[in-house]
């Protein structure tokens, strides 16, 4: 879309100017709190569920996640600096139903529990892991509970700064903003040689949550889990396959919803639907449109045959791969498998 120099000055400034960074009272409370195992949080489990925690609960596990992967030793992170920055993450999450803090913290968690479980954070060594972690928490900074057509459709400031992948970027520069902002700069005692390539890695897996991202990529991707079978140490030096790997993670994490136990995966489905529907009545109410069905209210009882859908054209492939490349994910496809089945029952006694 053509925009000119000065519209497209304006249109960042009236996007980037809303800034929030936590209170140096918060980051010096979560500070002094003792942080429990990660075995305490159940952090390593594929079935993880964040229903019993409280959000001060969730930030001692982010720490959690930081200090066993030894990013604070290896990265020089002062720990005062990292409690800011996560409150500031939390923070410019917003109260929607489906897209807000929670949802970007159980999407760093299945991260950490893969990494660790596979054992493929020997493959993309300590900056990888940092940037896919960092990544996970801040991929849906700021969402709105509106998809990228929402903002197209509503000529948003956001779909005129960015005409494909709209909140991915925007996402992306929220991520930044935080990591530039004054107290939250964790990534300081980097060289500028690795925080470079963070940067880099971080923004490659925020835009690669765009689904079109995943759909572009995932044929490559299958193609070379097919011919290789397994993650050998090799990927490690493979910038190539390295990077569809942690594009595909990126998804695996972001819809790992699918993957829960049932009672779980109920409970989320029902955030998402209640998401979708706000967009549908935003659209009618402010767009004079008719929502498609999965935002329409009036559809509700399409849902199960909705969620079949969504697992057979874009979970199962991922998830399939995954389980080939390892062993040990084999119970996340096992899961999403009896999830279908339980949504073909509720689709047919409908
Ligand atoms: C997904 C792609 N979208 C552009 C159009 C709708 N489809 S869908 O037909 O596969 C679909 C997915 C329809 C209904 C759905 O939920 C109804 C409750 C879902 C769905 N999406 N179901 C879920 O459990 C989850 Br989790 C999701 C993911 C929602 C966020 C979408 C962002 C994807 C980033 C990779
Ligand atoms: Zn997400």
């Amino acid at each position: 879309k053509a925009i000119t120099a000065m519209a497209k000055q304006s249109v960042t400034l009236d996007v980037l100017s809303y800034h929030a960074s936590a209170s140096l009272d918060d980051a010096q409370r979560l500070r002094t709190l003792r942080i429990p195992s990660s075995v305490h949080f159940s952090l390593h489990e594929l079935d993880f569920d964040d229903i019993d925690m409280s959000d001060e609960d969730t930030l001692a596990a982010c720490l959690r996640m930081f200090l066993d992967l030894d990013f604070v030793e290896r990265f020089h992170i002062d720990y005062s600096v990292l409690c800011r920055w996560l409150l500031s993450v939390k923070k410019n999450y917003r109260n929607v139903t489906y897209h807000n803090w929670r949802h970007a913290f159980n999407v760093a968690q299945m991260m950490f529990a893969i990494l660790t479980e596979t054992q493929w954070w020997k493959i993309f060594g300590e900056l990888e892991c940092l940037a896919l972690i960092i990544g996970c928490l801040c991929h849906d900074l700021d969402h709105r509970g509106t998809n990228n057509s929402f903002q197209i459709k509503a000529s948003s400031p956001l779909a005129q700064l960015y005409s494909t992948s709209t909140m991915e970027h925007h996402h992306f520069d929220q991520c930044l903003m935080i990591l530039n902002s004054p107290g939250n700069q964790i990534l300081a005692n980097l060289s500028s040689d690795d925080y470079e390539k963070v940067v880099k890695v971080l923004e490659d897996a925020i835009l690669s949550t765009d689904l079109a991202v995943y759909f572009s990529k995932r044929k490559p991707f299958i193609e070379l889990v097919s011919s290789e079978r397994t993650v050998t140490p090799a990927w490690g030096e493979c910038e190539e396959r390295r990077g569809l790997l942690r594009a595909m993670l990126m998804t695996a994490c972001d819809l790992a919803a699918i993957t829960k136990p049932w009672p779980v995966e109920r409970r989320v489905a029902a955030l998402v639907a209640g998401e979708f529907f706000r967009q549908g009545d935003l659209e009618r109410q402010n767009l004079n449109l008719t929502p498609i069905d999965i935002m329409n209210r009036d559809k509700e009882d399409e849902l199960p045959a909705m969620q079949v859908k969504f697992i057979d054209t874009i979970c199962l492939p991922i998830y399939e791969a995954f389980a080939v490349l390892s062993s040990s994910l084999q119970p996340m496809l096992d899961r999403v498998k009896s999830n279908r089945a339980h949504w073909i029952d509720l689709a047919s006694n409908e």
